[in-house]
């Protein structure tokens, strides 16, 4: 069955609502990035650029490194414009934009989508200036409150305790990245369990004029651990995208991994001098490894 013009939005030159991208601006390897001015500091490696395009806070550009055919696209921050940008990608390449109807299992393509963002260390021994790759994320947004995803064992036990912990009203949820992504992509870097919150204040602790709910959530977040056959799960870092890519990449069968500079250190209290430095040389390793 077509799918309405209500539910896939297409503007008037076929491409889709948000991104402003057409299929063909789609290469198979895709690298994000959340500030829209970092999308030049990933193509300015590039050997030639042959599309730039924007909409709103997504920028994309397409182009060539090293005779590989790659696209940068930036997000703006937190899950809800990951809901945008995982469901028009997917659009993009498995919904066929003449019959409006979604492509055979046969024809589906899976894309490989790369996350080089900024985040916050929450343990003393992750330095600022440290690159770190995802392997769980736990989402503390809404996000998949709308969506039936199935989580392991694993996943809904440390969900469910974190949920204890934090004294929620709804449980987070807990997604494992890809794993062959993480080995390609995140060799060298201390691999951690990455926590998305719905925020950058409030959600992390940040105390500036308001009050927290829970004055000790920096502790509970660091002192979190869940025992199982797996070894010991601690959260290593936050930051305000990674569950939500992980959560809808497992749904709609794309591998995704995040890539995290760390620029900050909850518990040394430091803020990176150098975090331009720090997303630079991850922007530069990650290249080289795609
Ligand atoms: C907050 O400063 C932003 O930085 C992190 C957070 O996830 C949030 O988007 O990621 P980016 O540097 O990729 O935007
Ligand atoms: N991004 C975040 O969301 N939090 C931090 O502490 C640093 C970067």
């Amino acid at each position: 069955m077509a799918i309405p013009d209500s539910e896939l939005i297409l503007n008037k030159d076929g491409s889709i609502y948000h991104l402003n991208l057409l299929p063909d601006h789609i290469s198979d390897t895709i690298i994000t990035v959340g500030d829209p001015d970092r999308v030049p500091s990933v193509s300015q490696h590039f050997d030639s650029i042959e599309t730039v395009i924007q909409k709103r806070e997504f920028v994309t550009h397409v182009g060539y490194y090293r005779g590989k055919r790659l696209t940068v696209i930036s997000t703006g921050m937190g899950t809800d414009n990951i809901d945008i940008l995982l469901n028009e990608l997917d659009a993009l390449v498995n919904i066929d934009f003449v019959t409006r109807e979604p492509r055979s299992l046969e024809e589906r393509i899976n894309l490989r989508i790369i996350r080089v963002g900024t985040s916050g260390a929450l343990q003393a021994d992750i330095p600022v200036g440290s690159h770190l790759v995802t392997e769980h994320a736990v989402g503390l947004d809404s996000l998949m409150q709308f969506y039936p995803l199935v989580e392991t064992g694993l996943e809904v036990e440390v969900a469910r305790e974190i949920q204890q912990s934090l004294q929620l009203d709804y449980r987070p949820y807990c997604v494992r990245g890809s794993d062959l992504l993480r080995e390609q992509l995140g060799a060298g870097m201390i691999a951690g369990n990455t926590l998305t919150c719905p925020g950058f204040y409030g959600p992390q602790g940040r105390v500036l004029r308001l009050d927290l709910r829970l004055p000790t959530l920096i502790q509970q977040f660091q002192q979190f651990r869940h025992q199982s056959a797996e070894g010991e799960f601690r959260l290593t870092n936050f930051e305000m995208e990674t569950a939500g890519y992980y959560a809808l990449g497992r749904m709609l069968g794309h591998e995704v991994v995040s890539l995290n500079a760390i620029v900050a250190n909850r518990a040394s209290g430091e803020f990176a001098t150098n975090s331009e430095a720090v997303i630079n040389d991850l922007i530069a390793k990650t290249l080289a490894r795609v």
